[in-house]
């Protein structure tokens, strides 16, 4: 009798609510926060987070039953949209053959090969599970080569959650205006120089004060982390010179730029080539896969051929790599970014005239497929200008655009993102509820 009375308290338990604010109450019992990567929280934008029960295109299925229109595409790596039927006919096979062996497989092999072919700074590949992953060998790798200890990173700039990155970090970290996490002892960010970004004055000064021991500045090409903040004419072009008068490594965090801006990298499209980059995201498409990537004559450092040790059980699993190769494979067939850019492009102008029209106070950055919109006037170029939009103006519009069945980002210092999914009335339906969004925010300003 007992046995039966906790299995039906289970069933009842596990048996999906389709109202959001219990399930959120149910999975805070359970989950820290509710759960499993801080910046889903809704923490910055207030209210309860949507529970997916599924997604399609780009078409989210909530819980509740709404049905909204995503920009957020699983923080940018699902760029051929949610469910697209070559993925899931591949894992559906993949799956068969087992879901990990910890043993080498020719799948990643053949992915490895992808990433060389269509990155020019990938010679040699290390395969992880994760972004952070990727980045934290990335910049052991640095270290092994040079011998030095020093990284510079750039303020807002996020690299995942590694200890010696985590200062001044964007996204989550910005998100919770914690951007110095606890619990990172102050002698694990000694070493870690945090720069405003676009700012090559100051990345000099940094070399000069400590010529011989800075192993390697990381950046994002283009930032996505403090919301999309461009680099300004020559300073990707600058901080390669500076890494080779200096012989300290330059390194690509490309995690989320990644065949993003085009089929590779965005060095690709700034003509800028790092010694090592850093992947993730669109290249596991949707399963957790990141890669990290440069000159053999530096990847050798790493074991079981050089000294620097990196590992994963996980690392490569054949599930993950799978999605990612038929993921690069339609990328590459497709080819047609110019199409994605350009309606990326027709959806910020629509956005940037509805705000003006509105008279509200707006900055659309973008790039490729990614945009942020900034309630500022300012030049959004920094750290510091990324911080000075008006967040109570952040809060209102994506509440305005979630009820009207449009999902962005849930978060001011994060990049919103275009599919080869989204159709032009999915853009022209964007358009039109970001008007009303606009105008509902200016009636509330005028009260
Ligand atoms: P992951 O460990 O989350 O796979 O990757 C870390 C990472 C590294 N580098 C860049 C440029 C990144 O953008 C990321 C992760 N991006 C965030 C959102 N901007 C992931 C979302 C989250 O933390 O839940």
């Amino acid at each position: 009798m007992a046995q039966e009375k906790i299995k039906r308290k289970m069933r009842q338990k596990v048996a999906a609510p389709r109202d959001h604010a219990r399930l959120f109450k149910t999975a805070q019992r359970y989950l820290v926060g509710g759960v499993n990567s801080p910046v889903r929280s809704f923490r910055s934008v207030g209210g309860v987070p949507v529970f997916v029960k599924k997604a399609k295109g780009v078409t989210i299925y909530a819980e509740d039953g709404r049905q909204l229109i995503d920009y957020c595409l699983s923080w940018g790596a699902l760029i051929l949209g949610h469910a697209h039927p070559e993925v899931i006919a591949a894992l559906a096979k993949a799956i068969k053959n087992g879901t990990s062996y910890g043993m080498p497989t020719q799948l990643e092999t053949e992915l490895a090969n992808f990433l060389v072919e269509a990155v020019p700074s990938m010679e040699q590949v290390r395969l992880t599970s994760s972004g952070t992953e990727a980045v934290m060998g990335a910049t052991r790798v640095a270290r092994a080569y040079t011998r030095k200890n020093k990284i510079i990173k750039f303020e807002g700039g996020y690299h995942g959650h590694a200890d010696h990155l985590l200062v001044k970090a964007g996204s989550g970290a910005s998100t919770l205006g914690t951007p110095d996490s606890a619990g990172v002892p102050t002698d694990f960010t000694h070493h870690t120089l945090s720069l405003p970004y676009n700012d090559l004055g100051k990345v000099e000064e940094a070399f000069k004060k400590y010529p011989q021991d800075i192993a390697a500045v990381i950046l994002e090409p283009v930032a996505g982390n403090m919301g999309v903040v461009l680099p300004s004419k020559g300073f990707l072009q600058g901080l390669r010179k500076l890494c080779d008068r200096y012989r300290s490594l330059l390194i690509f965090d490309e995690v989320m730029s990644g065949f993003r801006l085009t089929y590779g990298g965005a060095q690709k499209i700034f003509k800028v080539t790092p010694d090592l980059t850093c992947m993730g995201k669109i290249i596991g498409g949707g399963m957790p896969l990141g890669a990290f990537g440069g000159r053999a004559a530096v990847m050798k450092v790493l074991a079981p051929l050089g000294p620097a040790y990196q590992a994963g059980t996980l690392s490569g699993n054949p599930v993950a790599v799978t999605a990612g190769i038929t993921t690069l494979r339609c990328l590459a067939r497709l080819g047609s970014y110019p199409s994605l850019v350009a309606r990326t492009k027709k959806l910020c102008a629509g956005i940037q005239k509805a705000a003006d029209d509105s008279g509200i106070k707006v900055r659309v950055n973008s790039i490729g497929s990614m945009f942020t919109v900034f309630f500022t006037d300012r030049n959004v170029t920094d750290y510091e200008t990324a911080k000075s939009q008006n967040g109570t103006l952040f809060r209102k519009f994506f509440h305005a655009l979630l009820e009207q069945g449009v999902y962005f980002a849930p978060s001011p210092f994060e990049a919103n993102f275009v599919s080869f999914a989204h159709t032009d009335q999915d853009i022209e339906r964007t358009i039109k509820v970001v008007r009303e969004a606009f105008q509902k925010i200016r009636v509330s300003q005028a009260v």
